[in-house]
């Protein structure tokens, strides 16, 4: 155990400014007005070496015009009561420049009675040598009052030095972030002629970001998800201000599964965000996006979609990020739905539908098909329908989490990928543009999440969106990645490279085929699958044959090169059908395809590898 430091005082002391300076980040919004911090924000920390967790709590205490009944402030003030008890130690914070207020000693006696060692945090001392203005807060009762600017960094080094003893001997080194090892470009990891041996998945517990509009819900499943009230619900929009990190943890089959749910604070409109605290809280909202490894947007069943939840939708896009998308608050509307569904099956078997008569949505997969509908450019993200208060559905959630997180752990082998790649060529070749033709080399994937495969090709500006999106859909029909967008990253060839035009003999030029490169012509290897010369043969199959990636992922592993991250199955995403998948229109939203595939054809790919094994070598795509 790594121990627990509390951070307490009345509202508008400074704590939260403290809370940052000692984790060392800006987690926590600091606004000059009371009660901006509502819910419980723990960090984990460090100082000198040793680490613990720090808690951020709202203030305790009513302000002037505040009333004890605001669902809010009643939930702040639990959530203070919680870190206390939790705490071994407390920090108690007070503003040196106001002096001691009543509500100080309030908060003090309060503090005596937990009997917990107690630190008083004389705030706002910006100038040194004014320390004497922290001894009158002696008469609050406890034995040490440090003087301290949390915003200029002032006698901080005392205090957490003061607080530290008082933490459990053991200490647990601080969890690394995960990221260390991300590649930082595609650039970088492309030059690396090892790269796909290094690819590597979110590591560390992973961090699902809880996003959507004001009020839809994102605190509540929060809430169901961990069985507790860690972070505050109200119906007033607007609650959650900052980002708030709740540790969760998932015992399956496949052993303890360990995530970070992240709430956030609603987004509104940004025109309609007037409000300094408001504005902080929509920063920490898309930072939160940004860290996330899947990001959950949540949106409301009784108000439809709406242009606000586009655009949240958009920085998810934005910023490339899995997603999962959860239609809450489904209790409210599945009465309606069930009575609709009725009605239908009432109307047909009185066979009064007449033909072209629109029809009514009725089951959870036509209601799923129409979000990603209205949602196209995030059609890749299976579409949940859930309720927070009946636990309708929070389990599917889970599921969908589970296997989302599986897909962006699939390394697809360099072979199978240049054989997908080779196919969808083959089936539908690039426009020509001015009389040139974009041509394939080969594909390796570069990175897991989100799953980002280079192409190397002749000319990079010939690679048009449309192009990149219809081979985006072919590579999500060959390796599923629901829930995952799949970038294509054009690479011109590498330049030692020559032309491969040289080696056309004049009456091939208009045709397809090449003349053979030489040895030396051919473009480097960058794995051992994936050098053109092995590339097999275009196979002239339907598109269905294309491989799956747990045939060649096996494969890989029986030769030897140890295991590779597989799905775990597939997400039952399409609510109506335990076992169906999530719709997508096919070829809708960027890179993205349909997500249908027929189940068969893993037996029929692997058999039309077999054959076409030996054929063409040496060939383009
Ligand atoms: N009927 C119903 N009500 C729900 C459901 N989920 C949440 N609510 C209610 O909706 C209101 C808002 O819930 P919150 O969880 O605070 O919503 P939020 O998205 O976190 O809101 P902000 O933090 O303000 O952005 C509360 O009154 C909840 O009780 C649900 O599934 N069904
Ligand atoms: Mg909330």
């Amino acid at each position: 155990m790594s121990g627990l430091i509390a951070i307490v005082g009345r509202p508008n002391v400074g704590k939260s400014a403290l809370f940052n300076r000692i984790v060392g980040r800006r987690i926590a919004i600091v606004h000059d007005q009371p009660g901006v911090t509502r819910d419980r924000i723990t960090a984990e920390a460090e100082w000198n070496g040793r680490s613990f967790t720090l808690v951020d709590t709202g203030g305790i205490g009513l302000l002037r015009g505040e009333k004890s009944g605001d669902v809010i402030i009643k939930a702040a003030v639990e959530q203070v009561d919680i870190a206390i008890e939790s705490a071994q130690v407390i920090i108690l914070v007070v503003n040196a420049q106001e002096g001691v207020v009543p509500l100080d000693r309030e908060v003090a006696q309060r503090l005596r009675a937990s009997g917990k060692p107690v630190l008083v945090a004389a705030n706002k001392v910006d100038t040194w040598g004014k320390e004497n203005e922290a001894n009158e807060f002696a008469s609050l009762g406890f034995d040490k009052v440090f003087p301290v600017s949390a915003i200029h960094s002032l006698g901080i080094d005392d205090l957490v030095k003061a607080a530290l003893p008082h933490l459990p001997v053991e200490s647990k080194p601080v969890a690394a972030t995960g990221d260390e090892t991300a590649p930082e470009t595609v650039e970088e990891t492309a030059e690396d002629k090892d790269a796909p041996r290094k690819l590597q998945g979110p590591v560390g517990p992973l961090k699902l970001a809880i996003v959507g509009r004001p009020n839809v819900g994102k605190s509540s499943i929060i809430n169901a998800l961990t069985h507790s009230s860690r972070v505050i619900v109200s119906p007033i929009p607007g609650t959650t201000r900052d980002a708030v990190d709740v540790p969760f943890s998932v015992e399956t089959e496949g052993g303890r599964q360990e995530y970070i749910l992240i709430d956030t604070a609603g987004m509104r409109k940004t025109r309609r965000v007037d409000d300094t605290v408001e504005f902080f809280s929509v920063q920490r909202t898309e930072d939160s996006i940004v860290r996330s490894d899947i990001t959950v947007l949540v949106i409301d069943a009784e108000m439809s979609i709406t242009e606000q939840d586009k655009k949240i939708a958009d920085v998810i896009v934005e910023n490339r990020k899995a997603c999962i998308v959860v239609v809450n608050k489904w209790d409210l509307y599945d009465e309606s739905v069930r009575k609709t569904r009725e009605e239908e099956i009432e109307r047909r078997d009185r066979k009064q539908r007449t033909e072209g008569q629109e029809k009514t949505m009725s089951t959870l997969v036509e209601f799923g098909a129409w979000v990603q509908k209205k949602l196209f450019f995030l059609d890749y993200a299976p579409v949940i329908f859930t309720s927070a208060t009946t636990g309708f559905h929070l389990d599917r959630l889970l599921e969908a989490v589970r296997y989302v997180a599986s897909q962006l752990q699939q390394k697809v082998p360099t072979s199978i990928l240049n054989r997908a790649l080779r196919t969808a060529v083959d089936q539908r070749q690039p426009v020509s543009e001015s009389g040139h033709r974009l041509k394939f080399y080969y594909a390796t994937q570069v990175r897991l999440a989100p799953p980002t495969f280079l192409l190397f090709v002749n000319r990079d500006e010939l690679f048009s969106d449309q192009y990149k999106k219809y081979l985006g859909g072919e590579m999500r029909k060959a390796f599923g990645y629901e829930g995952c967008p799949i970038l294509l990253v054009p690479k011109p060839r590498p330049k030692t490279i020559e032309p491969m035009r040289k080696f056309l003999k004049p009456d091939q030029s208009g045709g397809k085929r090449l003349g053979r490169p030489q040895r030396a012509t051919r473009p480097q290897r960058s794995q051992g699958s994936s050098h053109p010369a092995r590339l097999q043969s275009r196979s002239g199959r339907p598109q269905e044959r294309t491989p799956r990636p747990q045939s060649g992922a096996a494969r890989e592993e029986s030769r030897g090169r140890g295991p590779k991250a597989r799905p775990q199955g597939r997400a039952p995403v399409s609510q109506g059908h335990p076992q169906g998948r999530p719709f997508a229109p096919k070829g809708a939203g960027p890179g993205a395809g349909s997500t249908a595939r027929p189940r068969s054809f893993k037996k029929k790919h692997q058999r039309s590898h077999a054959r076409g094994s030996n054929r063409a070598k040496g060939r383009r795509l």
